[in-house]
């Protein structure tokens, strides 16, 4: 069996604790950071996801999935971080209101500071009025909105009005992710972009900052 595919089985298992080491043993077997996220990690939080869509496994088997992903995040983040080290504007990031997913939001952050840009993470829930204060207050370049849910993507729609009412709306580039998310919804509530992933959201931030 390959190391990736037991960091998947790893992630599925919510085998937290071997993971941090397993993650280490790809790291030290020359593996990129990104080959280990995409092929490994990943691959198990989606199998994850499916079957919990099949009614096949439930909440806390999840949740110990997703603590297993983050444990092997932990270990490839310093990969991921090298080489941001200038600061090129300013990202305030967040999952909003009423969604409390954060693995793909805090991919998002890593990959935006590894790409030089300064991070304001809000964390997950946050109100239209955090976001639009956060904004003010570190006058940012570049809001990113994570939504998880189709219940919680209404919210995104909600922050927009929410910056144009305090009459910001024009002064940062809006931008919208997560696994609901698409161009035509991006479109239709009048962000500036969607990124369908970490690596883009870093390179379209990148872009709106130069
Ligand atoms: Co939840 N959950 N969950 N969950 N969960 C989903 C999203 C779901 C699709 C699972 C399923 O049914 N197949 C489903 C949503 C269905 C729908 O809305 N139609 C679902 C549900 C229903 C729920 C609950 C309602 C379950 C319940 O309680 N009955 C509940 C809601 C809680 C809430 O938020 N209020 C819930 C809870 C949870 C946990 C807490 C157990 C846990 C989250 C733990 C955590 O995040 N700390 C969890 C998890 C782990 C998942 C799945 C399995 C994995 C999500 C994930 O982390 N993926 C998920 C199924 C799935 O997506 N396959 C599921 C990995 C991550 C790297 O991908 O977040 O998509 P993702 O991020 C990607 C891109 O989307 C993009 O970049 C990342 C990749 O590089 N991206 C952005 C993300 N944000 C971005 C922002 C950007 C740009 C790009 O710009 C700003």
């Amino acid at each position: 069996m390959s190391i990736l595919q037991e960091l998947s089985d790893l992630v599925i298992a919510g085998n937290f604790m071997k993971i941090t080491e397993k993650t280490q043993e790809a790291v030290d077997q020359g593996l990129s950071a990104q080959d280990i996220l995409d092929n490994g990690l990943m691959c198990g939080i989606n199998i994850i996801g499916e079957r919990f869509a099949k009614n096949e496994v439930f909440v806390p088997n999840v949740l110990m999935a997703a603590k297993a992903m983050n444990a092997g995040v932990d270990v490839i983040k310093p990969l991921m971080l090298e080489g941001g080290i200038t600061t090129k504007g300013t990202a305030v990031l967040g999952t909003v209101k009423g969604d409390l997913h954060d693995i793909g939001k805090n991919l998002v952050a890593l990959m935006m500071s590894s790409a030089g840009i300064k991070v304001v993470d809000l964390g997950t829930d946050v109100s239209s009025e955090k976001f639009v204060a956060a904004v003010k207050e570190h006058n940012a370049d570049v809001i990113g909105l994570s939504a998880l849910l189709t219940t919680t993507m209404y919210e995104q729609k909600n922050v927009i009005a929410a910056l144009a009412e305090a009459g910001i709306r024009d002064s940062v580039k809006v931008m919208v992710g997560g696994a609901p998310i698409n161009q035509a919804w991006a479109d239709k509530i009048g962000a500036d972009c969607f990124a369908a992933d970490a690596a883009e959201a870093a390179r379209l931030a990148k872009d709106f900052v130069a």
